[in-house]
């Protein structure tokens, strides 16, 4: 028996003919969805050109769509890239987000956003968080102003659980300046909303 790149070689017992066995993908613990909005369509309603793009459920799809589509440096000025868990829509409006928010973090650099919405995506796939629930998923925003990416979490008064979310967030993104967590209900009602925690 001998192993090559592309799989294991082995032998069948009844015929003894060499074939290959091809590598089970790595299924992640459960399956995201890909999203994408492009905002620069002038008077159009929020959400307008938000399209869900493609879920997946193993190490090696993730790769293949990172690699070939999925970084923020690609996006035009304006739009959004988002992962969220499958079933679980990209707005305040989805049952699950209703009572969420989110911790927000700017970024004046490309690189630093590409590395950052990847640190993010891998921490979320690998199930990384000690409060995976809690979790909707990230979006990162290409603005002229300045790019940045938002952690969208589920409960947003359960503080203890979204303080221990942006101190883990902090960690995986290496960032040491103050970040900051909004209701989406505030969000609602004001654009630019107060914090509510900070870490
Ligand atoms: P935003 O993009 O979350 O804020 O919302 P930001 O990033 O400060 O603003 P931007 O101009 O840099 O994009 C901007 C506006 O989009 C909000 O004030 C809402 O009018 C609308 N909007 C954003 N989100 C996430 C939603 C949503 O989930 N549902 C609805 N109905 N409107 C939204």
């Amino acid at each position: 028996m001998a192993a090559n790149e592309a799989g294991i070689e082995v032998t069948t017992p009844t015929t003894g003919e060499l074939v290959t066995e091809q590598p089970q993908p790595h299924k992640l613990e459960r399956k995201w969805t890909f999203w994408f909005d492009n905002q620069s369509k002038q008077g159009a309603a929020w959400g307008t050109c938000l399209r869900k793009v493609y879920s997946f459920d193993t190490v090696e799809e993730f790769w293949c769509l990172y690699e070939q589509v999925f970084k923020p440096s690609k996006l035009p000025g304006n739009a959004d890239f988002h992962l969220f868990k499958d079933g679980i829509e990209p707005k305040w409006e989805d049952p699950v987000c209703a009572s969420g928010g989110k911790w927000s973090v700017t970024s004046s650099r490309k690189a630093d956003l590409d590395t950052m919405w990847l640190e993010t995506l891998m921490a979320l796939i690998g199930e990384q968080f000690d409060e995976p629930d809690e979790i909707c998923g990230v979006v990162a925003s290409v603005r002229q102003r300045q790019d940045k990416l938002a952690l969208w979490t589920k409960a947003a008064a359960n503080e203890a659980a979204q303080m221990s979310i942006g101190r883990k967030w902090k960690e995986i993104i290496d960032v040491n300046d103050k970040i900051t967590y909004s209701f989406h209900d505030d969000s609602k009602r004001e654009r630019n909303a107060k914090s509510r925690y900070n870490v």
